[in-house]
């Protein structure tokens, strides 16, 4: 528990030195992604390693054109990686997103800013990588490494590399500040499975809201699509009075 306040302060911290992204969080304009019976023409998916990857579920999970947010193990060769047995793989997180609503580019910037990339990782489970899953994101990728690097003015340690597999982790890591509060009981009974809980928008974004990425007049907008009981309609506004 010590540990996840000293994240969430972590995490606070980041967002207090701004990274502009929330574009995507300003009030009004309602995420078509919560929105009854859009479906996106096109999904595509981004696979990012930045550290203990609680954090990053939940920073990216509350982008707007993000559809759902999954964390696991990648880029190590063993093929049954665990948390317990991780074995050279890294703790990362997947997205998928609508590029219609979200590009590429700014998932990126959104990579560079919810971590830092100048700091030697702790260990190869705590690598900094950005797995591309096409050409078009190589480029991207590599552009924006180059231009990370100077505006920094220091080489990083961000490792790009092609994707090739990507392994769940354990539930209890999915979604882990939307496990931790009263709020998913709201969800559970709305899906079949906890999978289908973890994949879904809603769970992506409450989980960004218990970590503290939301604000007042985002969560307003948003609350009524979340079809919550006034109980939890209450508690997350609690969280943001
Ligand atoms: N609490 C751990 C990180 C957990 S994360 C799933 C720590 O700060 O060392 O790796």
């Amino acid at each position: 528990m010590a540990a996840a306040s000293v994240m969430l302060v972590a995490v606070a911290v980041l967002a207090a030195a701004g990274d502009g992204a929330d574009a995507s969080a300003s009030g009004g304009m309602l995420d078509p992604l919560l929105t009854e019976g859009y479906a996106p023409e096109r999904v595509e998916t981004a696979t990012f390693a930045l550290g203990c990857f609680w954090g990053p579920d939940a920073r990216l999970g509350m982008l707007r054109g993000v559809l759902r947010t999954r964390v696991g193990y990648s880029g190590g060769t063993t093929s049954h990686p665990s948390y317990d047995d991780i074995d050279g793989h890294a703790e990362s997180v997947q997205v998928d997103f609508d590029p219609s609503i979200i590009s590429y580019a700014r998932l990126l910037e959104a990579f560079w800013a919810a971590h830092d990339p100048l700091r030697k990782p702790r260990t190869p489970q705590y690598r900094s990588i950005i797995f591309f899953h096409s050409e078009e994101q190589r480029t991207a990728a590599e552009a924006s490494a180059r231009a990370h690097e100077e505006d920094r003015g220091a080489p990083h340690y961000t490792e790009i590399v092609p994707f090739e597999r990507f392994t769940r982790a354990e539930d209890f890591h999915q979604k882990y500040w939307l496990l931790g509060s009263a709020l998913v009981y709201e969800l559970q009974g709305r899906f079949g499975s906890f999978r289908e809980l973890v994949d879904s928008t809603t769970a992506a974004r409450l989980n960004g809201y218990v970590a503290g990425w939301g604000t007042t007049e985002r969560l307003e907008a948003e609350l009524e699509a979340f079809a919550l009981s006034e109980d939890g309609a209450t508690h997350l506004r609690d969280l943001y009075r």
